[in-house]
């Protein structure tokens, strides 16, 4: 027979801490000099439609000046929003093909403060995703 021995060596450590220290230093006031963090970045669009089904559209409202790259998260199918002040107008329309899958047209342009409007001609499920 075997016999096993088990030994279990605790060691409780107590630390207390007491007191307090009671007192500041102010110098009061504002201080205009103090750095200021640097203003964020521009940010660019940024969209994603989810996945409309048949028929079912999607619009974005492009804000300034910008040149957008998009795709499809299943398929790819890349493309291109231009946002311009020489775009055609403020709202421009893209279907959304089958046969080879792609966006129609492929570039479209907008004016500054313009919405695109998406159409899903297909049966598939496709999205509408910044790049
Ligand atoms: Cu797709």
């Amino acid at each position: 027979m075997r016999t096993m021995r088990f030994q279990v060596l605790i060691v409780l450590a107590s630390t207390s801490i007491a007191g307090g220290f009671i007192g500041a230093c102010s110098k009061g006031g504002d201080n205009p000099s103090a750095p200021q963090p640097p203003p964020p970045p521009p940010v660019g669009a940024s969209f994603d439609s989810g996945n409309p089904g048949q028929l079912d559209q999607f619009s974005y409202t492009f804000a300034g000046a910008d040149t957008v790259g998009y795709h499809c998260k299943h398929h790819g199918m890349p493309a291109t929003v231009r946002v311009h002040a020489g775009a055609p107008g403020l709202s421009a329309s893209v279907g959304i093909q089958s046969s080879p899958r792609r966006f129609s047209p492929q570039i479209v342009e907008v004016q500054p403060g313009g919405t695109v409007t998406w159409t899903n001609g297909t049966s598939d499920a496709h999205t509408v995703t910044s790049n």
